[in-house]
């Protein structure tokens, strides 16, 4: 009996120790070095528990029944203080990293199109909704398709070095997007009714002329095809673009590709027709070139001869430097913020 009482002892006094202590461990590592001081594999209860075997048979089970309750009790103690713990640490990290909501977000730098690219899709677009599809082709392109098979003999004088970057004497940075159209017809019968929009590069610097620049082409051929279809389409277009009812003027002009040919104005949509700085006081602005394609650009790409269509071709810069009055094309290619943030996003 005197040994039980021994060993109820230690255990109790172990136990005194011990509960105190999980309860105070103040964090996951105070409470960890407590676990492995009572119950790591040198342990105070590991010892204990470790000699109940050596004890005499008459007080080993009432010794072992009591260390092992005891073992229990301060497992669960330490589970309790663990818990508890770690239901601090999140209350705590509630507050200290706690994310208000209700704050306005900072604000992001929305970019937008480009003036020059939106332009260029609000041309397409109305294309678009009249039936046309749009065509695509090279930049780099041959002679053949840039020149010779638009009726642009070798002395012409649109293909003087001043005018046309020359990769070799066979490849040229397409002068217009007119190549396209002929690509087109290469690969496909009659009808067509396409715009061909893109860039294109002439040797060319000053306010009103930049090396590379926007065209927006337009080809509608099938039988039958007139001038008073060219009119009405074009008429069509400016209404779309520059408001209904805006005054179309073709004047007789001359291209290689077209026959008869006009450059077409409208009335200047900045005085409307009294005279200003956009229109230099003629009340006119002139916005592009057309024509009835010339049948010998029908005849190289082997099309019907009683074949008929027409054409139009315009600058992208051109008409975004009338419709906002800017006066010089450089600006457009600088990508100075305070120019680019004038224009309406799109
Ligand atoms: C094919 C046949 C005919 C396209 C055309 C124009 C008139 C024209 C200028 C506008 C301003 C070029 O950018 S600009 O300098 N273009 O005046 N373009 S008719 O005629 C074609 C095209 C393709 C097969």
């Amino acid at each position: 009996m005197k040994g039980t009482e021994r060993a109820e002892q230690e255990l109790k006094a172990l136990e005194a120790s011990a509960l105190p202590a999980i309860d105070g461990a103040s964090d996951p590592e105070a409470l960890e070095q407590i676990r492995i001081r009572i119950l790591g594999r040198k342990g105070e209860l590991t010892e204990i528990l470790r000699g109940v075997g050596a004890l005499p048979p008459e007080i080993r089970r009432e010794v072992g029944q009591q260390a092992n309750a005891l073992k229990a009790r301060i497992e669960a103690a330490l589970e309790a203080r663990q818990q508890a713990l770690r239901a601090a640490l999140l209350d705590e990290l509630a507050v200290r990293e706690a994310i208000d909501i209700t704050l306005p977000g900072r604000p992001i730098q929305r970019g937008s199109l480009h003036p020059i690219t939106a332009t260029l899709y609000e041309i397409v677009e109305i294309f678009q909704r009249l039936g046309f599809s749009v065509a695509e082709g090279p930049e780099v392109e041959l002679d053949y398709y840039n020149f010779e098979a638009l009726n642009i003999p070798k002395d012409h004088p649109a293909r003087d070095m001043q005018d046309t970057f020359y990769i070799t004497d066979d490849v040229v940075l397409r002068t217009h997007t007119s190549p396209v159209q002929i690509r087109v017809m290469e690969a496909q019968p009659p009808p067509v009714k396409i715009v061909a929009p893109g860039r294109v590069y002439r040797r060319d610097a000053d306010p009103t002329h930049s090396p590379m620049f926007h065209q927006v082409e337009g080809l509608l051929v099938d039988y039958g095809v007139s001038f008073a279809d060219l009119k009405a389409t074009l008429q069509a277009f400016v209404d779309e673009f520059f408001g209904a009812g805006t005054h179309l003027r073709f004047r007789p002009s001359y291209f290689p590709f077209t026959e008869p040919s006009a450059e077409v104005d409208i009335g200047c949509v900045m005085c409307t027709g009294a005279g200003c700085r956009v229109c230099k006081g003629s009340g006119y602005l002139e916005i592009l070139g057309a024509g009835m394609v010339d049948p010998e650009v029908f005849r190289v790409v082997g099309y019907d001869p009683e074949i008929t269509g027409f054409a139009f071709g315009m600058g992208v810069e051109r008409i975004a430097m009338l419709r906002y009055g800017i006066d010089d094309i450089r600006l457009f290619f600088e990508n100075d913020l305070r120019f680019l943030q004038q224009f309406p996003a799109l």
